[in-house]
């Protein structure tokens, strides 16, 4: 396969030949050698260097003559771009692609340019033949809808590598960060599965072709099953059909396989019992139509049924078919539109359009008739919506590619909440939580370290503070995506590790997997490297922001120091969240002052502890640090890679671990003060949390829950500062309340240690916590009342991910399957 990428094979070619002609080795008029030869000379092969005479023919350097060879017709390297755009899809005969070609046909027209279409059948081999054969045609760009099987990936990543603009149709290649512009799939099929509940339907079929990978189908079953979570229905596998093979080529089936699927489709509905079904698109609607006619079901009063549009079919049948509605026109039209752009020279990030869908509602949709419900028994208990409700919010705090914390308190994008934000949409919208740790990671400094906060520019008024409080921050980062300049826990790895098994397929899984191991690696080795101090493995944190727990009293002794910064400043914190809840303002003067002091020493943190009063080993960054390392180990290993973390560094780091946190006195782990040379002894949970590193011996863990649980009192699990301490307040941010990820992050580490039952417990006790007060930032430990901010993404998230499966660590039932 020819290599498109400029440091390529190709690009070395193209240059190569492109200096011969402006350098004046071949001036104009020159004929070049055959292609045998000169491939031969240069030692590729013709494809490549047909490529390259293509592109040097694109920029009017030389120009072909039948039967006489290529001549230079210029030194002078011409701009000009061809004004044809390549389109490739399955087929034409496709009716999703008929009106989508037209559309993007008519839009390129309006722009200037024309389109040389190819039809890619259903082999990739037959879709890269057709996108090489319009390179060397010169086409500027592609708008590409991807085979049903096994696209490929690798021709169109190297059309990315080689900077050919690039849109996608209908559907996108999960991993391969190009535009796309579909349909909102999930949403559609959302709405159409939750109408057909809405009108009392239990039983409700899905009946699929057997590409499941193809991000329509998969994003179309995805939102099947979030209406049936929304509605409190089980998902079951015998309502769904998934089966039928995709038509051939021409969208054509054969007789063998008209009546092969017919069987099916009288099968599922014999078997399974029905009473309403959603079809992936209208022509299986339209067989799902005649298998009920075989079996002499009636529709709507027997079968109701509601169609994915993908063809005009839907408005022949009687009764007049309901529909969820592509919006093909548009699609069409902004593909060509955002592909024009490209073409011109737009520097946007590559993104992913999901267009909104119509419902269409017809006469083939009606309530089950009383008989049909009772066939199968009685329609199953009035769910609880918790589910419902945790995926409201987080679509609530959606910010497209990434969640906020909650609406108005934090409206940016946070590391560690982020993080573990992906693990409740990796239940409801796999894809989406692949994007909102995609996006964590596009805000990586150059040096590896990921920012705690990647600020969204659209929301600085919102927040204090802002970016401009980390001005030297502009230079380790991407100046389109401002951040700040301290890190967070590093939890993200071990919340990849488990998006990643619930990737609803292989490919899925190794692209995100080996898409992010890189970025995940370098933050890692950042902290391990940059964030080390007089030869101790263990990690500097440089700020309580880092740590993520701002105000807790592990950090009290900063008070000491008196800090106050240069600036003056007007906090935001208070404007949506009761004083009561918050720091104090001395907490923020010194949140700020240690800003200025990291700012100032340009972010090295060898330089900020000469001036600073903070430098601590967080007992529990460290554990996370030390679990990440571990889990990305495991990743290198799924991917037939080279571990990152040997044996030997791992072990200095435990060893140092257990020498600088282990107080055997007190039986408990506790953080270490690096400016002061001493533990920093405080009861809070943080030791406790830090058994998810692996690091801690059974006993020690067993000794440190009991004597929490004995000093618990009757308080509700797990305060974050022991009530008989005088600092305890059950309402002040980290100074005692209850927070659902710690809760989450404690049982994770009660189960690492194999103290299961606990972590049950612990679990099942937070699911409980979250329905009576509903998703807070955090809840009185005295009355399980909420505090904070309200509508918060993480106990969101994370009731998802505990609803969803039966333990932690031995995960696997999603709730939703
Ligand atoms: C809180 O921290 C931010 C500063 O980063 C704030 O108070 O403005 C903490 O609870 C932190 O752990 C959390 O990540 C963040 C967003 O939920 O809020």
């Amino acid at each position: 396969m020819a290599d498109l990428a400029p440091g390529s094979t190709h690009g070395r070619i193209r240059s190569e030949l492109e200096r011969r002609i402006t350098g004046g080795a071949w001036p104009v008029g020159t004929r070049l050698p055959p292609e045998p030869v000169l491939a031969r000379q240069l030692g590729v092969s013709r494809g490549t260097l047909r490529r390259a005479l293509g592109t040097l023919r694109e920029h009017g350097l030389i120009e072909a003559a039948p039967r006489r060879g290529s001549f230079v017709i210029s030194a002078v390297r011409t701009t000009v771009q061809s004004r044809q755009i390549g389109v490739v899809v399955p087929s034409i005969a496709k009716p999703s692609a008929a009106s989508l070609v037209q559309a993007i046909e008519d839009e390129l027209h309006r722009h200037g340019y024309s389109m040389l279409f190819g039809s890619s059948g259903a082999s990739s081999a037959q879709e890269s033949g057709r996108v090489r054969r319009m390179l060397e045609n010169g086409v500027s760009g592609f708008i590409a809808y991807p085979i049903d099987y096994e696209p490929d990936v690798g021709l169109y990543a190297e059309l990315k590598a080689s900077d050919v603009p690039l849109v996608f149709i209908d559907r996108y290649l999960p991993g391969l960060r190009a535009d796309a512009v579909v349909a909102d799939n999930v949403s559609g099929a959302y709405e159409a599965v939750k109408y057909l509940a809405d009108i009392g339907h239990r039983r409700i079929g899905f009946v699929s072709t057997d590409n499941l990978a193809t991000t329509s189908v998969a994003d179309r079953l995805q939102g099947y099953r979030q209406a049936l979570v929304a509605a409190g229905l089980t998902y079951d596998d015998e309502l769904v059909l998934w089966r039928i093979p995709v038509a051939g080529a021409g969208w054509e089936l054969t007789e063998s396989q008209r009546s092969e699927n017919g069987n099916l489709l009288c099968e599922f509905l014999s078997e399974s019992s029905p009473t309403a079904v959603f079809t992936l698109h209208d022509r299986l609607a339209f067989h799902l139509h005649q298998a009920a006619a075989v079996l002499g079901r009636r529709v709507p009063d027997d079968l109701s049924i509601v169609a994915f549009s993908d063809d005009p079919l839907a408005q022949t049948l009687l009764p007049g078919l309901t529909v969820v509605e592509q919006p093909r026109d548009r699609i069409g039209r902004l593909a060509a539109q955002l592909l024009v752009r490209r073409i011109q020279g737009s520097g946007e990030e590559p993104a992913r359009y999901s267009l909104a869908t119509t419902f269409l509602l017809r006469r083939s949709t009606a309530p089950p008739s009383a008989g049909r419900r009772g066939r199968r028994g009685p329609a199953p208990p009035k769910p609880r919506d918790l589910a419902a409700e945790a995926m409201a919010v987080l679509r609530a705090n959606d910010a497209g590619s990434w969640t906020k914390p909650s609406a108005h308190q934090y409206p940016h994008q946070w590391n560690w909440d982020s993080a573990l934000v992906s693990l409740g949409w990796a239940l409801v919208d796999w894809q989406r939580a692949v994007r909102e740790i995609e996006s964590l990671l596009h805000a990586q400094w150059i040096s590896g370290m990921l920012p705690h906060i990647r600020y969204d520019p659209a929301h600085l008024k919102g927040y204090f503070p802002g970016p401009d409080r980390w001005p030297n921050a502009d230079r380790h980062h991407a100046p389109e995506i401002p951040t700040s300049g301290i890190s967070n826990p590093p939890v993200l790895v071990t919340a990849v590790r488990r998006v990643a098994e619930r990737a609803p397929d292989a490919v899925s899984r190794h692209a995100l997997l080996s898409q992010t191991f890189p970025a995940l690696e370098r933050w890692l080795n950042y902290l391990a490297r940059e964030r080390q101090l007089d030869g101790c493995p263990l990690i500097s944190v440089v700020h309580p922001w880092e740590t993520g727990w701002d105000n807790s009293p592990r950090w009290d002794h900063l008070q000491a120091a008196g800090l106050k910064p240069r600036q003056p400043f007007t906090r935001r914190d208070t404007e949506y969240v009761g004083a009561e809840h918050r720091p104090e303002d001395r907490d923020y003067d010194a949140y700020l002052a240690l800003i200025e002091l990291l700012d100032g020493a340009d972010y090295d943190v060898r330089r900020y502890r000469e001036v600073s009063p903070f430098v601590v080993y967080d007992v529990f960054f460290d554990a996370c640090w030390y679990r990440a390392a571990t889990d990305l180990n495991a990743i290198a290993e799924s991917l037939g890679a080279r571990p990152p973390f040997e044996r030997g560094e791992l072990d200095e780091f435990a060893a140092a671990f257990q020498e600088r946190h282990w107080d055997a006195e007190l039986n408990s782990y506790f953080d270490y003060d690096v400016v002061a040379g001493r533990r920093i002894v405080v009861p809070t949970p943080a030791g406790i949390a830090a058994t998810l590193s692996g690091l801690i011996p059974r006993g020690r863990a067993e000794r440190m829950w009991t004597s929490y649980t004995g000093s618990s009192l009757d308080l509700r699990p797990v305060w974050t500062l022991a009530p008989k301490h005088p600092a305890f307040d059950p309402v002040c941010y980290w100074r005692g309340p209850v927070w659902v990820h710690l809760n989450w992050l404690i049982a994770l580490g009660l189960a690492t240690v194999g103290l299961d039952d606990e972590a049950s417990a612990l679990e099942r006790h937070t699911i409980g916590l979250v329905e009576e007060s509903g998703f807070s930032e955090h809840y009185s430990p005295v009355d399980g009342l909420g505090g904070g901010a309200p509508r918060f993404s993480w106990p969101a998230a994370l009731v998802l991910e505990l609803l969803g499966r039966n333990r932690v660590g031995k995960s696997v039932q999603p709730i939703i399957s």
